[in-house]
């Protein structure tokens, strides 16, 4: 069985995003990442960084452990969902890791230091400026989803692919500091489509 650390205030949306739309079995322990719950021995065992998300997975016998929310959906869509997450070919498959990569290394830095400046932060911390270069950065990133999806419905092509997931994850979050996508019309109706997929809206619902 499957088991997902990490609370719905946390990285671990992403992973159950993933988990509903290969409809697998999976255990939950929504232990909150603002408690000590995630510094403990046995916690620190599974990921030493002490932080959540992370997964284990002892199905048939195995015996898998990882952290880092965009790997353990690769993981995933690798283990579960041969020929629909996890596309055949390895061309098609190497786009999974591009994009990945791209959504944790171009994106990711700028989502998550505009909306710590806006919401996390104390506000007696929080700084403007920093936030909004941040939000600076994104458009360079924006630009090659642009091109991208102005060719194709989504990133590897025809159809949704993990690909797609990692990327809208954690693109989505820019709507809680209202960045205005209106330069990226391509990539903003892409994101509606991916974030209003019913595995998703489940997640948001809180039914996971
Ligand atoms: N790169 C990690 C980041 C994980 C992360 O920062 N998780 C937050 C919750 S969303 C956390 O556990 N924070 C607690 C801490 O930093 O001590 C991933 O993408 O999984």
């Amino acid at each position: 069985m499957i088991k997902l650390y990490g609370s719905n205030r946390s990285r671990a949306l992403r992973n159950l995003w993933c988990l509903k739309e290969l409809g697998v079995d999976y255990e939950r322990d929504d232990r909150d990442h603002v408690s000590g719950e995630i510094k403990t021995d046995a916690y620190l065992a599974i990921n030493p960084s002490g932080k959540v998300p992370s997964m284990t997975d002892h199905t048939g016998g195995g015996d898998v452990e990882m952290f880092e929310c965009l790997a353990i959906n690769l993981y995933l869509a690798m283990t579960y969902g041969k020929g629909t997450l996890w596309p055949d070919g390895a061309v098609s498959q190497a786009d999974c890791l591009q994009w990945s990569m791209f959504s944790a290394t171009e994106v990711e830095p700028h989502t998550v230091g505009a909306l710590m400046e806006r919401i996390f932060k104390p506000e007696s911390m929080r700084d403007e400026a920093a936030a909004l270069k941040h939000l600076e950065q994104l458009p360079r990133a924006f630009t090659v989803l642009e091109g991208v999806l102005g060719k194709q419905s989504y990133l590897c092509g025809k159809a949704f692919t993990i690909a797609d997931l990692n990327v809208a994850c954690v693109a989505a979050s820019l709507h809680m500091v209202q960045f205005d996508f209106l330069a990226f019309p391509k990539v903003s109706a892409w994101l509606g489509a991916c974030s209003g997929r019913p595995a998703n809206q489940d997640v948001v619902a809180g039914n996971a």
